[in-house]
């Protein structure tokens, strides 16, 4: 057994967290976690909505050529042209679009809440699942660009009933919006899309501008600025409380794995980088050296080089632990987006998972799988929030709404109740309510 002064010296890719000796439950203040939001961060982007409250139209181009250096054209891209991109793209790769869009579309159509109907003492409740009216889905982009996430969002918005969607997405360095984009927005039945990022798209979609319909409520991932100009416009928009920010992954292996698979499952959430989180766990130290070093070859040859590297120098982690229980508690506590189980007895051991965006298990089980053709969307919670909030979902788009019709016989029936609980509360007027309506 190596003592951790020594491992430490050994591990260079990662952060060492030898957590085998610690004692008593695992809490968040024994391991290492991601720097919150930065106070100014925050005031920037309410000056930011605050422009596109005020100045609209004209907002948005000027911060548009502020922070992306891009002159606007249009405003608004319509079906049509989202339509001639889908059919001028290389066939091989229209294809795949499709077949992510069916396997999504398969898994939230089987999820689709039925109503519920009670009819008892003259009473009868109805509880309706109630679609709202219009989404915005906001798409990263910027350097990168990211059709899947068209597909992750406006796809479970469709399925889930909302009439209008629409996705916002920063424009290119010529102002355009890429051809694989487009046509993922033709798959998935985006009815217009903006191309304009950051905290000014949330505030657009959220109030509205000369030429920005605001919408109901507003889903997606973003980088720091969109995740807190969704709070920020929170109370306007319905927004639930998941956080999808930076990507994260925590992967559990041991050597029942090749150590090149956990190595690239790392890279994979890393590359997303800056600010994103990487956690390998195991009990087994050797293992860990062999993974931290296939790690390190790997990086070296990535034509993305940087972007793992911001990640995993501030976020890369390796966690020895004393067991696969102790794995599990560790995980609980990190409450990571994404969260693999690679060893063998990972299936096993995915029942003892209380927080985690999304489990994968499996050798295999890259959640690359996940991103792109797996079916459950790729939107889910960073930075701890799986420990309350989930992963996109119908729930994102549909109000539950009850209609309750009073029968004839219900004043008779149960009116007495109404009357008795008014009495004890000192309000007449809702016991008198009752007693006008007695008949006889
Ligand atoms: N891993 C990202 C989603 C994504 N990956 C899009 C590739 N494209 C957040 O879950
Ligand atoms: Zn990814």
């Amino acid at each position: 057994v190596l003592e951790s002064q020594e491992l430490m010296q050994q591990v260079r890719t990662l952060h060492l967290v030898d957590l085998r000796h610690h004692e008593g439950p695992l809490r968040t203040s024994d391991i290492p976690r991601p720097q919150a939001p930065a106070h100014e961060t925050l005031e920037r982007v309410r000056a930011i909505i605050d422009e596109v409250r005020v100045g609209g139209d004209r907002a948005l181009r000027s911060l548009t050529l502020r922070f992306d250096g891009v002159e606007l054209g249009a405003l608004t891209i319509d079906r049509p042209m989202m339509e001639e991109a889908y059919h001028t793209l290389e066939p091989r790769l229209a294809q795949a679009l499709t077949v992510a869009h069916r396997r999504i579309q398969q898994v939230y159509e089987a999820e689709l809440p039925t109503s519920a109907r009670v009819a008892s003492d003259g009473i009868t409740v109805v509880r309706h699942n109630i679609a709202v009216a219009s989404a915005g889905c906001y798409v990263p982009g910027g350097a990168a660009r990211y059709p899947s996430t068209v597909l992750h969002t406006a796809t479970v918005a469709k399925v889930a009933g909302v009439e209008r969607v629409v996705v916002a997405t920063p424009p290119q360095s010529d102002g355009s919006v890429d051809q694989a984009t487009l046509a993922a927005c033709f798959v998935a039945g985006v009815d217009a899309l903006y191309p304009i990022g950051g905290a000014q798209a949330i505030a657009a979609l959220a109030y509205g501008t000369e030429t920005v319909v605001p919408v109901d409520t507003i889903v997606g991932p973003g980088n720091l600025y969109v995740a807190l100009a969704k709070a920020q416009v929170a109370l306007d928009t319905g927004i639930g409380s998941s956080f999808a920010g930076p990507s994260e992954v925590l992967v559990v292996a041991d050597a029942t794995v090749d150590p090149r698979y956990a190595a690239v499952d790392l890279a994979v959430q890393a590359e997303h980088g800056p600010h994103g989180l990487a956690w390998l766990v195991t009990w087994d130290e050797d293992y860990l050296l062999e993974v931290d070093a296939a790690l390190h070859e790997y990086v070296a040859s990535s034509s993305r080089l940087e972007a793992i590297r911001s990640t995993l120098i501030d976020n890369g982690f390796a966690a020895l632990v004393s067991s696969r229980e102790q794995a599990i508690e560790l995980a609980n506590l990190i409450a990571p987006e994404h969260l693999e189980l690679l060893h063998r007895d990972g299936e096993q051991d995915s029942a003892y998972v209380r927080n985690a965006g999304v489990v994968f298990v499996g050798a295999d089980a890259t959640a690359a799988f996940g991103d792109y053709v797996a079916g459950p969307s790729h939107v889910l919670p960073t930075y701890g929030t799986a420990r309350f909030a989930s992963g996109l979902g119908l729930e994102d788009f549909l109000r539950r709404q009850h209609t309750v019709i009073i029968g004839p016989t219900a004043i008779d029936e149960i009116g007495w109740a109404v009357e008795e609980i008014a009495n004890v509360e000192g309000l007449t007027a809702h016991g008198e309510s009752i007693a006008i309506r007695r008949r006889s």
